[in-house]
């Protein structure tokens, strides 16, 4: 299945999710709907190649006295497309987050920290939004990582939005930054996902770590 045809069908869970209940997004709502299996027919979970956690940051939690990534908690590991799908119906989306906020959805037993084995010599490809309009390419992002669409999927850490006060970030955390091929390639295909026309950027955490503002060493 093509990429276009595998969003598409991702999608239109979304649709029927937001059929289910129109007023899902609203503060305090839970969706407790869940698809009825058509009679006498056991309907097979779609199983991910990998299992994903995602993991918050609370703003309200930071201090700036408090060391770096210390109120992040991984919040809930799904194994399924239905669980994704059970859980994005009922979190907040980018937009609807407070500012402050990370939102992680990163492979199970990968932390989204520079510190962790698999993401330490890597790097991410970031694209950033205006307030209030990362949600739709925060889903098609979430989409094209549980739905393995990838060609470097291997290399794929997760992803991770950052709400701030005037801009929402979102970035793509791979395994190896000086696979200039593997990085060239996921940038590529990351753009094409979002039908984002303008040039991104890559850098490697080992700059990052040194210094706020490090530049980019690839550009797609
Ligand atoms: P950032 O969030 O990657 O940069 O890191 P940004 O987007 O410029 O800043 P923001 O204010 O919009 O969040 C910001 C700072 O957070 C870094 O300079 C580090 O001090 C700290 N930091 C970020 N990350 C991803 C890590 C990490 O993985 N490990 C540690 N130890 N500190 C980090």
């Amino acid at each position: 299945m093509g990429v276009e045809e595998n969003l598409k069908s991702l999608s239109t869970k979304e649709e029927e999710n937001k059929n289910r209940n129109p007023n899902l997004k609203e503060e305090g709502d839970y969706d407790t709907t869940l698809p009825s299996p058509k009679k006498g027919i056991m309907e097979q979970p779609h199983q991910p190649e990998h299992l994903w956690t995602f993991w918050f940051d609370n703003p309200s939690a930071k201090s700036k006295h408090a060391t770096w990534g210390s109120s992040m908690r991984a919040i809930y590991t799904f194994s399924t497309v239905e669980q994704f799908w059970s859980l994005y119906n009922n979190i907040h989306h980018p937009s609807k987050l407070a500012v402050g906020a990370d939102f992680h959805c990163f492979k199970y037993k990968i932390e989204p920290k520079w510190e962790d084995p698999v993401c330490a010599n890597g790097g991410k490809w970031s694209v950033t939004f205006h307030r209030g309009k990362s949600d739709r390419c925060w889903l098609y992002t979430l989409l094209a990582l549980i739905g393995e669409q990838f060609r470097y999927g291997d290399e794929i850490c997760g992803a991770v939005v950052n709400v701030r006060g005037r801009q929402e970030k979102i970035a793509l955390w791979t395994k190896n930054a000086t696979n200039e091929t593997a990085q060239i390639s996921i940038g590529k295909q990351w753009k094409e996902l979002l039908g984002h026309k303008e040039t991104i950027g890559f850098i490697f955490h080992e700059d990052a770590k040194r210094e706020r503002g490090a530049k980019n060493r690839y550009t797609v």
